[in-house]
């Protein structure tokens, strides 16, 4: 099939799980086209069956706010025409399921659009009384909508009172960029965790994210002082974002300056999973948590919180733990439990990278991705 994939080419899941479903199809040898306003970021080396379309806004000083929307449509339908595409796939449902509509009435092909929507798209930006009516437009003209999970597909039609048939298809890593850790602390891993000063005896605490206020980072920190007290450990803090000076004040204000690690946007995420024990994600929103994932199949054990699709990824008590949103004294009591009994550690360990391996597996993913492209195509949904 020829598929056109736009998506947010930055650091975000959405743009990841796009690029990397791309480059899944594109191994299959579909003929991929990712039209975006850059590279998109996991793409490190040109790869067969993959063509890059840039979107170069016009900056024309008339123009207040640069008319991203309309530039990418007319770069899909100019593609779609070229290329003679069979069918786009558009990830985040603003602007990009839109700009999909658009640039079918403007290309000379009545080319099929699949829409995967991704969380904030529907729980943030839906409840915008400026955005709710064009997230439904390009909801209800899309031929097929998928989310993330079942609990973003049951919030979407709540939240934008859409009747939309909406298909779950869950995230996934691709297996070998998450390589499992080894059980026995390898030499490599030592010297990057001596590399950032934490001492072999001490616990790694992992939490990954764009330090949104929806990430509950202070839960996180709080979490982490009650460990910290019990256990000799560390808290790695990757990425950037608006709170991330808030979260700096409370580590000041607990003295857990030198205990906690800001170590900014990172790129390569996977060599901080390999020296972790534990990963902390306790969001008051999440549709999915896609770093769960990339943690998980690394091998290090999640407590996450009951929000939005969490608990589908976590099966609690079985494959890691889940606590209320804001309740640091559940999340730490199970903190210390992991962190002071190896075995229990092990076997969820086990039970996590087994589960991981079935539920979420590329393969499996890519093939039900497969199926929808081939069921629009043969006119589901008509
Ligand atoms: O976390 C964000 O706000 C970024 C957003 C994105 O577009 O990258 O993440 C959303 O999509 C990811 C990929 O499907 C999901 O794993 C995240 O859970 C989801 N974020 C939220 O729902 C808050």
């Amino acid at each position: 099939m020829k598929i056109g994939i736009t998506c947010y080419p930055s650091m975000g899941g959405s743009g990841i799980i796009a690029t990397e479903l791309g480059i899944k199809l594109a191994e299959r040898g579909h003929d991929i086209h990712f039209i975006t306003s850059n590279i998109p970021f996991r793409i490190r080396k040109p790869l067969p069956n993959i063509t890059f379309h840039q979107v170069e806004v016009n900056q024309y000083s008339v123009f207040q706010y640069p008319p991203y929307d309309i530039t990418l449509s007319t770069k899909i339908a100019e593609v779609v025409n070229e290329y003679d595409l069979d069918l786009l796939h558009m990830h985040y449902a603003v602007p990009h399921a839109i700009c999909g509509i658009l640039a079918k009435h403007m290309s000379e092909k009545d080319i099929k659009i699949m829409t995967t929507l991704h969380g904030t798209d529907i729980t943030v930006l839906g409840y915008d009384h400026s955005l709710k009516n064009a997230i439904k437009f390009g909801i209800e003209g899309s031929d097929i909508v998928t989310s993330v999970s079942q609990s973003l597909a049951d919030q979407t039609k709540e939240i934008i009172e859409t009747d939309k048939d909406i298909v779950p298809i869950y995230n996934f890593v691709r297996e070998n960029e998450f390589p499992t850790k080894p059980t026995i602390p390898t030499e490599k891993n030592e010297k990057l965790k001596s590399c950032y000063g934490i001492k072999p005896e001490e616990k790694v605490l992992i939490h990954v994210s764009n330090f949104r206020s929806v990430k509950r980072i202070d839960t996180i920190v709080d979490t982490f002082a009650k460990v910290h007290k019990q256990i000799p450990s560390k808290l790695l803090l990757l990425g950037d974002g608006p709170e991330l000076m808030n979260v700096k004040k409370q580590a000041r204000s607990l003295n857990l300056e030198d205990k906690i690690l800001f170590l900014g946007k990172q790129n390569w995420v996977s060599d901080f999973y390999q020296i972790s024990d534990i990963k902390l994600l306790l969001s008051e929103k999440e549709s999915f948590g896609l770093s769960l994932l990339e943690a998980m199949k690394t091998g290090v054990v999640p407590i996450g919180s009951t929000a939005g699709g969490i608990k589908e990824v976590i099966k609690h008590n079985e494959t890691g733990y889940i606590v209320n949103v804001g309740d640091s004294e559940a999340a730490s009591k199970y903190a210390i439990e992991l962190l002071t009994k190896p075995e229990l550690y092990k076997s969820m360990q086990e039970k996590m990278l087994t589960d991981v391996s079935e539920r979420f597996s590329s393969e499996l993913i890519t093939d039900q991705y497969e199926y929808y492209y081939k069921k629009m195509l043969e006119g589901y949904n008509d």
